[in-house]
């Protein structure tokens, strides 16, 4: 205990928080900006909910009982955000907080963390490529002011930031790991000097799975280069009540926490959507050159980890 309490005074008595944190403030206050001028508004999170993303990988429940009522902590916003642009807003952001308890398997992945924000993003009728196009201009923006406002900042932390002048490059995930094996994305990370997208993963019931070809799936990954890894995911989404209820079978999912969603998708009110979860820890970790995302986080939340504070 005392020898995790001394690094743990290490940690906070680190120099370099002035400007990690300029860095932060800079790209918050860009994400932000970006959003105005793109007239998207921004929603508050939703932190307790008696469902929340199923994930596709398996980590432990973090669940409260409330006068008899299963709550889980947010694991993403996913599957609510569609409901949200079922009147009159066409499209939000919003800054949330999530918490996933990950197996401690993750603990040396250098970018998991119990507890963390992403921008979530829907659009209203988008597809896909509207909604790369729609991110990519918001990366761009953010590195610009990052390295137009931070000079001496990134300078001081050796962090060389390059911007990313092109459209990103698209793969498929399937020509990718033919290529490279399984662990695609991050051996492509490694090699790339730029951002790019990878299409089609199998995952959660709510991304939209082709209608011709099964097994196709309509949604994406951002990944940043120099090997830092997953940056984005998200998909076009699954709207209608039938394809939510085949797909939840498939994945033998229990539906009766789901109820009320089901209830609002078999109204058919839900419009057809697309959008997306861009980590701010993650892009912090980018921008700032830092090896570890535990490096841009003052209290340590790593899988299986202990908390001290
Ligand atoms: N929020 C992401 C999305 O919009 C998914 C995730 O966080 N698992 O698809």
């Amino acid at each position: 205990m005392v020898k995790m309490v001394q690094k743990l005074i290490e940690r906070l008595e680190r120099k370099d928080w002035p400007e990690i944190l300029a860095i932060q403030t800079t790209a918050l206050r860009a994400i932000a900006d970006y959003m105005r001028l793109n007239d998207i508004p921004q929603v508050m999170p939703i932190l307790l909910s008696p469902i929340t993303d199923p994930l596709s990988h398996s980590v432990f429940d973090a669940e409260i009982e409330y006068y008899k009522q299963r709550l889980q902590l947010t694991k993403s916003i996913t599957v609510h955000k569609p409901l949200m642009l079922m009147g009159a807003l066409s499209s939000f952001f919003c800054m949330s907080p999530n918490i996933r308890l990950e197996k401690e398997e993750k603990q040396h992945s250098r970018r998991h963390l119990v507890e963390f924000t992403q921008v979530e993003m829907e659009f209203k009728e988008y597809d896909k490529y509207k909604f790369m196009e729609f991110v990519e201009g918001l990366v761009k923006f953010v590195i610009m002011r990052v390295k137009e406002e931070c000079k001496d900042e990134l300078k001081k932390l050796g962090r060389n930031l390059s911007y990313p002048k092109e459209r990103f490059p698209v793969y498929e995930s399937s020509d990718l790991e033919k290529l490279h094996g399984v662990d695609f994305d991050d051996k492509l990370s490694k090699l790339s000097d730029k951002p790019f997208w990878i299409l089609s993963f199998k995952r959660e019931f709510y991304d939209k799975e082709d209608k011709q070809v099964k097994g196709y799936y309509h949604n994406y990954d951002l990944i940043w280069p120099e090997g830092f890894g997953e940056a984005l995911s998200g998909g076009e989404r699954e709207h209608k009540y039938e394809d939510v209820i085949r797909k939840m079978k498939e994945r033998k999912m229990d539906m009766t926490p789901y109820e009320a969603y089901l209830e609002i998708l078999r109204s058919g009110k839900v419009p057809s959507t697309a959008g997306g979860g861009l980590g701010i820890e993650r892009l912090i970790r980018f921008l700032t050159g830092k090896v570890d995302i535990d490096q841009i986080t003052m209290f340590p939340r790593k899988p299986g980890q202990e908390m001290l504070m």
